[in-house]
């Protein structure tokens, strides 16, 4: 199989026979967030698109995801470090009721890669949590992750718990169930501050910058 493939492949089989080799070989030619968002995401899809038509269980997709965190984790240390000043605090969330943490923890490597202070409360976070840690850390920004279609809502919740909380500070939010349209009509339109909506952790970085400006 051609690299590109193989890469695919160990996600999809959650296999890390080779892996790391196949990863040196691939940062010759390639950056290695595209490795990240090419090959190896090809991959996570592929493993959605299994589960979700019965052809994986839940375990195995946990292997998956192990594949991944390993690339990401191996590929960390090759990622540009674009800046040393410090652009602003930032507290980072997966919401409550969801454990998908792979693309919130790149959006914090990218995100601390590039200047930020990020915080980062992991998974399953209410939002008593997130408003007590808002309270503590006094950060510039919230970022809230969650891949699953109730998560979205959990979202909404969460802006109304914050602003009820006199909360006004920038939300950013990203994770596949969620749209532009649902964050400006849904989540936006119950919080005093500005809300906005990252399809990528590239995204989300450009909008934290120019939140910040
Ligand atoms: Co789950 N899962 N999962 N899963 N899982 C999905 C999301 C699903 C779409 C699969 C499917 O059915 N096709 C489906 C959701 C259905 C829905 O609600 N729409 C699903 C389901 C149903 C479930 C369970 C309910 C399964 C079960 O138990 N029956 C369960 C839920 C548990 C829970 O949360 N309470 C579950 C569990 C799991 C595992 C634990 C096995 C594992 C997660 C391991 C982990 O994260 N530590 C897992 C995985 C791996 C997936 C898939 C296959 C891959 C997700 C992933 O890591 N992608 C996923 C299908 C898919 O997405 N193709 C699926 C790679 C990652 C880099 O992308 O997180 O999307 P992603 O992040 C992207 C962007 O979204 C964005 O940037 C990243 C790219 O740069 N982004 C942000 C994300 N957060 C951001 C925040 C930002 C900015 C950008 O700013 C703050």
């Amino acid at each position: 199989l051609p690299l590109e493939e193989r890469l695919a492949r160990y996600v999809v089989e959650g296999s890390k026979d080779g892996l790391f080799p196949d990863l040196e070989e691939a940062l010759k030619k390639n950056d290695p967030l595209d490795i990240i968002n090419g090959p190896l995401m090809k991959g996570m899809d592929e493993v959605g698109r299994l589960f979700n038509d019965n052809q994986l269980i839940v375990a195995e997709v946990l292997q998956s995801a192990e594949v991944m965190k390993a690339s990401v984790a191996f590929l960390k240390p090759y990622m540009e470090q674009k800046s040393t000043e410090t652009k602003g605090k930032i507290l980072l969330a997966t919401v409550k009721g969801d454990v998908h943490d792979i693309g919130k923890n790149l959006v914090e490597i990218i995100l601390s890669n590039n200047g930020y202070e990020v915080i980062n409360l992991g998974i399953k976070v209410p939002p008593e949590q997130l408003i007590e840690a808002c309270r503590r850390e006094r950060p510039h920004m919230v970022g809230l992750s969650g891949l699953l279609v109730k998560s979205a809502q959990q979202m909404v919740l969460t802006a109304q718990d914050m602003k009820e909380a006199d909360l006004d500070l920038p939300i950013l939010v990203g994770g596949a169930a969620l749209t532009r349209k649902f964050t400006h009509n849904r989540i936006a339109s119950q919080y005093d501050g500005p809300v906005v909506y990252a399809k990528d952790a590239m995204n989300g970085l450009e909008l934290a910058n120019r939140l910040q400006n």
